[in-house]
């Protein structure tokens, strides 16, 4: 009988604990709005972990406390405890119960993920560019953005790449997380669902400018996507019109920075992933196959649109990726700043 009282006392209040601690955990806020439609099976499966987490954290601690308190040893007691054998039944059922734990959260697990991927075929698609230590969003109607603008409710296909090391594309609000890794593209499907503004980080330590590596993503209405599209193309093609006259050496130092050709070339003699671009202009280059070539015009051209045609001697081939979305006019401004490094 006075056994018996114990078990209700402690399934009472393992019940208790549990339903506290889980309400506990929500009013720690821990996840951020969800703003995609991605986000709603992932935090479903975080609703289910922190309600386990709950009731496991109960049922150890309860009889864990309940037993210090209501089963010390009385002051003067030293005798030794009842022998116990081992108990078959028992062990069987916490062998059981969690294996059978396990397999059901891999099954929820792996349907979840499906729910995640699901592929829309109407998705649109946004190349993105990860490089230390920045973001660039390339649009297909062929202009290139620093803020990732996306209209709500529709999927869209970011194609990522990174210039250099690994990074990992990250917003918190969309829950889902995705490595850019060199010399490959990786993919992510996201639709948006809340109309607002976040930020995209990075979430692989790259280098000492990591921690700035954000970038703005924006969440319009379709109207405000339209407009903004448009207002791009515009820009871009006034951009296109500028440099399409005579280069500029200041358009292209700004593209040096914009275009990422910083994070592997100096401009003051250094040496860095790639070759410095000091007094390159009109310099003589060995190349990697033991022949060399004078840096003219052809040649920084076809460096940039077409990296591994000639091969700088001591760098990887593949080191440097294509430039090749550049406009002509734009690589005549790089060209130019070229120049102006002596
Ligand atoms: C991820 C690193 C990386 C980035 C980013 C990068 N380059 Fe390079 N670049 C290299 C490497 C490595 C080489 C040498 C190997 C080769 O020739 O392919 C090189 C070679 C070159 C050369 C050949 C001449 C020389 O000796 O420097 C030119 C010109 C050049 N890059 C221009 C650019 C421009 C313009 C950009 C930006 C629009 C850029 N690179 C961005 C790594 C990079
Ligand atoms: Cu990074």
């Amino acid at each position: 009988m006075q056994n018996k009282k114990h078990f209700i006392i402690i399934g009472i209040l393992i019940l208790v604990v549990s339903v506290v601690t889980y309400y506990g955990i929500l009013a720690l806020n821990l996840l951020p709005v969800a703003a995609a439609v991605q986000s709603q099976p992932i935090d479903w499966l975080f609703d289910l972990e922190f309600k386990l987490i709950s009731f496991f954290f109960a049922v150890i601690m309860v009889p864990l406390v309940y037993s210090l308190i209501f089963f010390r040893q009385k002051e003067g007691d030293d005798s030794d405890g009842p022998h116990v054998e081992g108990h078959t039944k028992l062990e069987l059922v916490w062998t059981a119960i969690p294996l059978i734990i396990v397999i059901a959260l891999g099954i929820i697990g792996a349907e979840n993920l499906k729910q995640v991927l699901a592929v829309d075929p109407q998705a649109a698609q946004v190349k993105v560019v990860g490089y230390q230590w920045g973001w660039r969003f390339e649009y297909p109607e062929g202009f290139t953005s620093t803020k990732l603008y996306l209209p709500v409710d529709k999927q869209v296909l970011l194609k990522m790449e990174s210039l250099d090391v690994i990074h990992s594309f990250w917003v918190p609000e969309f829950r889902i997380k995705q490595d850019l890794v060199p010399g490959q593209i990786t993919e992510y499907r996201i639709t948006p669902s809340l109309i607002g503004e976040y930020k995209v980080r990075c979430a692989e330590i790259c280098g000492n400018e990591h921690a700035y590596m954000e970038s703005p993503v924006v969440v319009v209405s379709q109207e405000d996507y339209v407009a903004w599209h448009d207002e791009q193309l515009r820009l871009a093609k006034e951009a296109e019109l500028a440099s399409a006259g005579k280069p500029d050496a200041g358009r292209g130092q700004a593209l040096y920075v914009e275009s990422g050709c910083k994070a592997c070339h100096s401009v003051d003699g250094s040496k860095g992933v790639g070759p410095t671009w000091k007094a390159l202009y009109m310099s003589s280059v060995p190349l990697a196959d033991g022949t060399s070539v004078t840096a003219d015009e052809a040649f920084l051209a076809e460096s940039i649109l077409n990296p591994s045609a000639k091969v700088v001697a001591g760098y990887n081939a593949n080191a440097m990726p294509s430039f090749s979305y550049l406009k002509e006019g734009q690589v005549n401004d790089i060209i130019e700043y070229i120049k102006s490094l002596k």
